[in-house]
């Protein structure tokens, strides 16, 4: 019951002809207080999420819904879909962690009944399905897969902020391990659509599609931030480059280049590409014996995973900038007072896993630096990614004044609506400094309005301002 299993799990229960959905949950220490909220119709996930509290309110009261620990209830299910977080263990030796995915498939397994559908919506290494999955799933159960039950996967394609609307409208990939299973996928999948279509394939065809949609995601940004590090090289801005040359259109023309800014975080783009990676490897080691390989540039890097080293470049950039910006007013990184600004790896979202914030607060705090950490959705209360776990507010305010209070420099790490507000003149007094520094790593301040007020300003892609 995350991100993805809620959203999921409340659109089935308001379809017609679905009489009940179980939401599978953990009851443990970090998230068993979920169970309680979900059967009260309340959604244990913070920030903007439209039409979801409603919707589970609905299902709940017209009993179409209910959220349980209890795995043996899967024997009484029809179709099981597993919404699973599959984080990496190390990118540098493509070790991914499927050690919660495998749990749940052992629950299923335990509990498979002849003629049930498995889906794997979590996003996993090309290969998983037919492979791991498959053989977790026939050993727990004693059932053939294909034969006594279906087994696809149909990734996820939700963003926070839009779940619902990303489920109902963006088309949905789904692939089975052989036809009937695709087809069993894709009659679960057509009713929770508006918009979207179903896009049958093979269960790898569908994991290379997901895998490498946000790679390529991560390659464009990663285009876009190696661009705007030159830009500020060359004493340009960023912004005028990307305007002129989104200007070639028509003719099918479009150079769609993304944004520059303070990192790349969140559960996917973070760790897709090695996923990627890992699939090709895999596949061509069991290639060998049929001596077919991958034919690559001999000795040259993955494109890909150049792109990951790149974009996790940026919070160390991020740094340079605000050392520099110091510089300019005097003083020194070691002793300084930052005010961090964003913790969440994406705007308007309490969303912070893998947060390009957390790098920088390591590395400014071991540089000697007081970081104080603000983000206006994070709950400290509840967030499982802070700053300093250890520390009573795990070292995160959610009162902007407190942040700045003191601040020689104010970083921006995160594009949240709070932040577009700030007046110059407010933060300057807040700051008590004569020459403070802002640093914006997300294009949020206009540069002139903040230089006119005394401060040092340095922004990603801001070369005629750096
Ligand atoms: N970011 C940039 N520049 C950009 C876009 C994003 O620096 O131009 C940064 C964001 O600040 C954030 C990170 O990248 O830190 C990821 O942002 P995102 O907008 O990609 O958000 P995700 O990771 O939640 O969503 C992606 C989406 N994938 C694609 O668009 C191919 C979404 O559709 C997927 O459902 C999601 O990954 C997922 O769950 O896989």
């Amino acid at each position: 019951m995350g991100y993805v299993g809620i959203p999921a799990a409340v659109l089935f229960a308001d379809i017609p002809g679905i009489e009940h959905v179980y939401g599978f949950q953990r009851d443990s220490t970090t998230s068993g207080y979920k169970i309680a909220m979900l059967n009260r119709g309340e959604s244990p996930l913070k920030g903007e999420e439209p039409g979801l509290e409603p919707l589970l309110r609905k299902v709940v009261d017209a009993g179409t819904f209910s959220c349980t620990p209890d795995f043996t209830k899967i024997a009484d299910c029809d179709a099981v879909c597993l919404a699973i977080q599959t984080p990496f263990l190390d990118p540098a030796d493509l070790l991914p962690d499927f050690t919660p995915l495998i749990d749940g498939l052992r629950h299923v397994g335990k509990n498979l009944t002849p003629g049930m559908l498995v889906v794997l919506e979590s996003t996993i290494t090309p290969g998983t399905t037919a492979g791991m999955a498959r053989e977790i799933l026939e050993e727990e159960s004693g059932l053939i897969a294909g034969r006594d039950f279906a087994l696809a996967h149909a990734p996820e394609r939700v963003m926070v902020g839009r779940l619902l609307r990303n489920i109902r409208e963006h088309d949905r990939i789904v692939g089975g391990i052989e036809p009937v299973s695709t087809e069993r996928a894709v009659e679960l999948y057509t009713p929770v659509l508006t918009t979207g279509r179903v896009i049958p394939m093979t269960a790898t065809a569908a994991e290379v599609t997901k895998t490498a949609e946000n790679t390529f995601r991560d390659l464009q940004i990663a285009a876009a931030n190696q661009l705007a590090l030159y830009c500020e090289a060359m004493g340009v801005n960023f912004y005028d480059v990307r305007a002129g040359i989104d200007s070639l259109k028509g003719d099918g023309i479009t150079r769609a280049i993304l944004w520059p800014g303070a990192g790349v975080g969140g559960h996917c783009l973070t760790k897709d590409t090695y996923h990627l990676e890992r699939g090709v490897q895999l596949a061509a080691e069991a290639a060998k014996a049929r001596d077919i390989r991958l034919d690559y540039p001999e000795g040259r890097p993955s494109l890909y995973t150049l792109a990951r080293d790149i974009n996790d470049f940026m919070p160390a950039h991020m740094l340079h900038l605000t050392e520099a910006a110091l510089g300019e007013a005097g003083k020194a990184l070691s002793g300084a007072t930052i005010a961090l600004l964003g913790w969440a790896f994406i705007n308007d979202s309490d969303d912070a896993r893998n947060s390009p914030s957390e790098p920088y607060f390591k590395a400014a705090t071991a540089a000697g630096a007081e970081v104080r950490v603000h983000d206006p959705w994070v709950d400290p209360a509840t967030s499982p990614d802070l700053p300093s776990p250890d520390q009573p507010d795990g070292g995160l305010t959610m009162d902007l004044e407190q942040a700045l209070a003191g601040a020689d420099a104010v970083v921006i790490f995160t594009g949240h609506a709070a932040y577009r507000g700030l007046v110059p003149e407010d933060v300057k007094r807040l700051s008590g400094c004569e020459r403070p520094v802002i640093v914006d790593g997300r294009n949020v301040v206009e540069p002139e309005e903040w230089v006119t007020a005394g401060f040092v300003y340095k922004g990603v892609g801001r070369g005629e301002w750096n």
